[in-house]
């Protein structure tokens, strides 16, 4: 390792095997090619008038667009618009689905398209029903969809559930919350379930706070930021500049992740197309690939290593946290052999980073689902956040946690109160606006909610958005759930496996929404960063479409089921009331009450930690021990293997390609990974040898809920005993373990029999 502290500490990753596929960075020439293929099509005119709309770009969590112009991050910095966007716009500009689909396929038919060619169906256009005993959906006049919504929505409270997902904005999430909390119901599983609900927890608990600390403008003062299980080349591409920028002013980026992303060790930026596109800028300073899950050992030994390297911050400790003895203790107690042997990242490597984390002056720390879908994944962000304090780094610019969100309003909806675990603020100040108390009944988070349908304990679902069906665990398990659902009402854009799996007992309707940028009226949505964007009117190019805004439809259904008590929910039908509503009952959105005046983008109030100081009760934060999991893995006899068997047991990834956004897939293969199509496992060389398989074979994954058969073995830089497949598809294969107090999935660590 090198000690030189302007070069990267090792020359390369350790397990960086290459296949023929895989290009030399991330990033780079590919991306400008796939700029040019859609804004010079004929689409071209019409993706380009979206781009430069003032509106937040609908795709992921970190934020750009909105009134500085849809190419501007919340520093105001321009070029910051990346080809994901582009990608997600793309795919929303599409024509709409002939009527003759729907009426020429049965549901039989439509349940035979797989999720891209769901997606290239186009956008949804009319409201349709799909009726008991009936074979195909047909069209419904918005009269009976009301009629049929009011019905569904007068059963038993604890029987009405919602389920939704990040990209609807800030106004329609407050409204859906408020129209179930006054009907008494606080069913109100959201994506985040699957997804952030573990650090919401851990940070709550730890910091008073459940977002990220850190604005974009702190992130540019950080010297050292540590990327925990998160893949932003693909994800949240816009972030790279940062690192990018971080790097050349002679930062340091620690990635830890099980696989040697490339985009995470060299990026090519075409918002630097000279220095950076074509050569790529240097991402990883030391890249350590853990086995999946085992993070807690792998922060617990770089705790360790700070005790001994005399690099904790005691009076930081003293004044600002409560709990830091028992914390210390455990990582100066857990024997340096019980780290290695859990995580298998050697001591010098452990060593490495905590010498970086405790020599900066400032480290972030970023998150993502390598750290938060795991069966510990509380524990996994109290190690990170645990860390961040023993070193002092949280309370100043430049430094702090930031969990790295994923839909692009995805933090809005937990702002607006979509969340099973209400805030008590907000419970009090929503109780004052309906002037009656809340339901006290515990709500149903997504994986509860499935557990609920399941024992038929669910007779109305709406559906915000998303893939209820195929964002689950044990796809079998999820369609048998909905179908004991008496009515299921779906709102999209455009259609989805859900659509065609995802059925209910006697009635599933799906109506077609307005996105983010046709909106008739103002709305806002909010970043990861924290960052409040207020995107303009817009108009679709859906011409005799019946898309209805999100917004209008929740507000007449509220009004259907509840007239003008206590609030006028007609009058709700204009976002900019709703907005008065939120500011007087959310804290922290006090702007919102004048945004339509002032046009003021804003950061939330009382979110970014800048000074010394905690939102708890103490002004304290509180921390945490971390106990270290346990990582055995089931025998091949247990997936039912025989001794004669050629095969291997694996810890597998399920995760995102290059060229999807979760359920929906946009194209086939991963360029960065090398791998070609949906198809494939990537596995390290030496598991595939041990095990007498061999790169591109066809081979059975098994996993505890069902089997995927002739999937191509792709070699890859992966570490041992850890492998890589696509989700949705691989949902098929394996039953949920979920992390007892968020209820998330642990989707990072699937055991697999992988075999001949
Ligand atoms: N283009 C695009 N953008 C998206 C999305 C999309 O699908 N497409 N999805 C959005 C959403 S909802 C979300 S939540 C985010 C998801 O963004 P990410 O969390 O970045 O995405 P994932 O592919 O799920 O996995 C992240 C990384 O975790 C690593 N990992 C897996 N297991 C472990 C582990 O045990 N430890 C560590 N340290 N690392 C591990 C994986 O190798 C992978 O590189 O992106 C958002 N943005
Ligand atoms: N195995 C495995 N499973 C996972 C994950 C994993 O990493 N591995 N990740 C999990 C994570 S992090 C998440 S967040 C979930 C994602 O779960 P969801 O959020 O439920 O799924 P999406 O695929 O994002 O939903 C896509 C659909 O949203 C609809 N849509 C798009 N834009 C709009 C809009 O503006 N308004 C409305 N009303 N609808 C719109 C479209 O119909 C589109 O088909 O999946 C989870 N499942
Ligand atoms: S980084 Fe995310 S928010 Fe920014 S342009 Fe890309 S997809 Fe949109
Ligand atoms: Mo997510």
């Amino acid at each position: 390792m090198s000690t030189d502290p302007q070069q990267n500490i090792q020359p390369t990753p350790p397990f960086d095997e290459k296949n023929d596929e895989t290009p030399a960075i991330g990033g780079g020439l590919p991306v400008i090619q796939f700029w040019a293929e859609h804004t010079l099509n004929p689409e071209g005119p019409k993706l380009w008038k979206t781009l430069f709309h003032k509106s937040a770009c609908p795709s992921c969590s970190w934020g750009t667009g909105g009134q500085k112009g849809g190419f501007t991050n919340e520093d105001g910095e321009t070029l910051q618009r990346c080809m994901k966007s582009v990608e997600a716009i793309s795919a929303e500009i599409k024509p709409a689905v002939p009527a003759s689909v729907f009426e020429q396929r049965s549901i039989t038919e439509l349940q035979q398209l797989n999720s891209m060619e769901c997606d290239r169906l186009g956008r949804l256009s009319f409201p349709m029903i799909l009726r008991e005993g009936k074979s195909h959906y047909e069209r419904i006049s918005w009269e009976e969809v009301y009629q049929i919504a009011e019905t569904a929505f007068r059963k038993q409270p604890e029987r009405v559930a919602s389920y939704s997902s990040g990209r609807a904005p800030n106004e329609a999430a407050y409204l859906l919350q408020l129209m179930m909390r006054t009907i008494g119901s606080n069913n109100l599983a959201d994506c985040s379930d699957l997804c952030h609900a573990p650090s919401t927890t851990a940070l709550y608990e730890m910091l008073g706070t459940k977002t990220s600390v850190v604005s974009l403008e702190s992130l540019k003062h950080a010297d050292c930021v540590v990327l925990i299980g998160s893949n932003p080349a693909y994800n949240q591409p816009r972030c790279m500049n940062e690192l990018i920028q971080i790097r050349e002013h002679g930062g340091k980026i620690i990635v830890i992740n099980p696989i040697m992303e490339i985009g995470l060790v060299k990026f090519g930026s075409p918002a630097f197309p000279l220095k950076s596109l074509l050569t790529g800028s240097d991402i990883s300073s030391l890249y350590l690939q853990p086995i999946p899950g085992s993070d807690v050992a792998l922060l617990v030994g770089i705790q360790k290593s700070l005790i001994e390297q005399n690099l904790i911050k005691s009076d930081y400790l003293h004044l600002l946290t409560e709990g830091s003895e028992a914390v210390l203790e455990q990582a100066r107690s857990t024997p340096w052999e019980m780290i290695t042997a859990t995580c298998s990242v050697s001591r010098a490597e452990i060593e490495a980073a905590a010498t970086l984390i405790g020599t900066s002056k400032g480290v972030v720390f970023g998150w993502a689902m390598g750290i938060t879908q795991h069966s510990n994944s509380v524990d996994n962000v109290r190690a990170i956040v645990n860390t961040a304090l023993m070193t002092g780094n949280m309370g100043k610019e430049g430094a702090g946690v930031m969990p790295i969100r994923g839909h692009s309003n995805v933090q809005g909806f937990g702002s607006m109160g979509v969340t099973v675990e209400l805030r008590h603020e907000i419970q009090q100040a929503l109780e004052t606006l309906l002037d009656r108390p809340l339901s006290r009944v515990q709500g149903y988070h997504t994986r509860h909610l499935i557990e609920a349908a399941e024992a038929g304990k669910v007779d109305t679902l709406l559906c915000l958005g998303g893939n209820l069906y195929a964002a689950n665990p044990d796809l079998t398990q999820a369609k048998r759930a909905l179908s004991n659902i008496e009515t299921i009402i779906y709102l999209a854009t455009k259609p989805n496996l859900g659509h065609f799996h995802g059925l209910a007992k006697k009635t599933t309707i799906v109506l077609p929404v307005l996105n983010r940028f046709e909106q008739p009226y103002k709305i806002t949505t909010e970043s990861g960063n924290n960052f409040i964007r207020l995107s303009d009117e817009g108009e679709t190019h859906l011409k005799n479409a019946e898309l209805i805004a999100e917004v209008e439809f929740l507000s007449t259904l509220a009004h259907r089921l509840l007239g003008d008590y206590p609030v006028d929910w007609r009058e709700l039908q204009n976002p900019k009331y709703v907005r008065h509503l939120i500011a007087q009952t959310i804290p922290g959105f006090e702007k919102m009450a004048t945004i339509d005046d002032t046009k003021e983008e804003f950061t939330i109030g009382g979110r970014i930690l800048t000074e010394p100081g905690f939102p708890t009760p103490s002004g304290k934060a509180s921390m945490f021990v971390t106990p270290l999991p346990n990582l055995t893995l089931p025998d091949a006899k247990d997936f039912g293997g025989s001794e004669s068997t050629q095969g291997v047991v694996l810890a597998l990834i399920t995760g995102r390609s290059y060229s999807q956004f979760n359920t929906v897939v946009y194209k086939i293969g991963d360029q960065y990974r090398g791998m070609p199509h949906r198809n494939c496992i990537l596995m390290n060389r030496l598991d595939a040898e041990s095990a007498g398989l061999q790169d591109h074979q066809p081979v059975t994954v098994q996993g505890d809920a069902g089997k995927m058969e002739n999937v191509e073995i792709i070699y890859g830089s992966i570490r041992p005993g850890a492998a890589f497949m696509f989700y949705p598809e691989v949902n098929a294969i394996f039953k949920a373990r979920t992390e007892e107090r968020s209820g998330t999935p642990a989707y990072k660590r699937v055991p697999v029999f992988v075999h001949a």
